[in-house]
């Protein structure tokens, strides 16, 4: 049985990152090492400001990130409020791949980078981001702005032509957060889950309310019992709606892919897109939103 390869990931910067895990699947590594791959795109990119070091810190000035990896055997990691770890999807890896645990957070998740001889950035905002930062400081009001500034997590997930499925997720979470907040991004089953046996879901958005839904999971759980990729999401953000008190100033996006190859993706409000690429092509769609 072949399958079709296909990459889905979140939002414009999507297209890049898939590019590269696309590259890397094109040259036989696993889906893993293309997922992998792909978001340390992103990571790196210093337009971006909500994944990793040159995204906007939280309300002490101080840039935390979170990032999940995981591949469709179960296997998974994630490291969760780590500074000055430059490529935290790697090290959420490392913590898949080296240690009994599936989660390390702050001080811990650093000096487990350290003990595996990452090296650790400066703790210097990005020029945008201290620009960013001193303005927010002016009022200090935290609000959050659906499509705007908050939202720009990068989740990917994807199958190889043998139908095994990875997925991961990285951000530098909510701009201005408290000192502390952990979003949805490194929980497993919030931000990110995948099952060979079912298919991959990830998230964007407000980490909150995708938290208190168990989000990807609930998705993959409702693939599960047959439900197209596109109604599983849709059927999350419905649930994610009837549990939220603020829907005007939410916006959540799920992403999900099947065993079949089917593929789809649901927001509360509109603004949210994605990235795709398959053999025979890669384009930047529009999701469909509730609103
Ligand atoms: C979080 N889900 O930390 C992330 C934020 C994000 O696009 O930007 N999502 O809640």
């Amino acid at each position: 049985e072949k399958f079709k390869p296909l990459i889905l990931s979140t939002w414009n910067h999507g297209m890049a990152a898939n590019d590269k895990a696309w590259e890397v699947l094109q040259d036989k590594k696993s889906i893993l090492d293309a997922v992998e791959q792909g978001v340390k795109v992103t990571e790196a990119d210093l337009s971006n400001l909500s994944v990793g070091l040159q995204g906007l810190p939280d309300r002490e000035g101080i840039v935390t990130l979170d990032a999940s990896i995981m591949s469709g055997d179960g296997a998974c990691g994630a490291v969760a409020f780590v500074r000055q770890v430059k490529h935290p999807i790697s090290l959420a890896r490392k913590v898949m791949e080296e240690t009994p645990h599936v989660l390390l957070a702050g001080e811990g998740a650093r000096q487990f980078a350290i003990a595996r001889g990452m090296a650790l950035e400066k703790e210097v905002l990005s020029p945008k981001a201290e620009e960013a930062y001193q303005k927010w400081k002016k009022t200090s009001q935290y609000k959050p702005i659906i499509n705007i500034e908050n939202h720009d997590t990068i989740g990917m997930i994807g199958m190889d032509s043998e139908g095994k499925m990875a997925g991961s997720c990285t951000t530098s979470g909510l701009a201005y957060k408290m000192h502390g907040r952990v979003g949805d991004s490194p929980i497993i089953g919030a931000g990110l889950y995948v099952d060979d046996e079912v298919g991959a879901a990830t998230a964007t958005g407000l980490g909150e309310e995708v938290i208190r839904i168990c989000g990807s999971f609930l998705i993959v759980e409702l693939m599960r019992q047959g439900r197209p990729p596109q109604e599983a999401c849709e059927e999350a953000v419905r649930r994610a709606i009837s549990k939220c008190k603020n829907i005007e100033s939410t916006q959540i996006g799920f992403l999900a892919i099947n065993r079949d190859g089917e593929y789809g993706a649901f927001s509360i409000h509109p603004g949210f897109n994605y990235a795709r690429h398959q053999e025979k092509g890669k384009d930047l769609i529009d999701a469909k939103s509730k609103y």
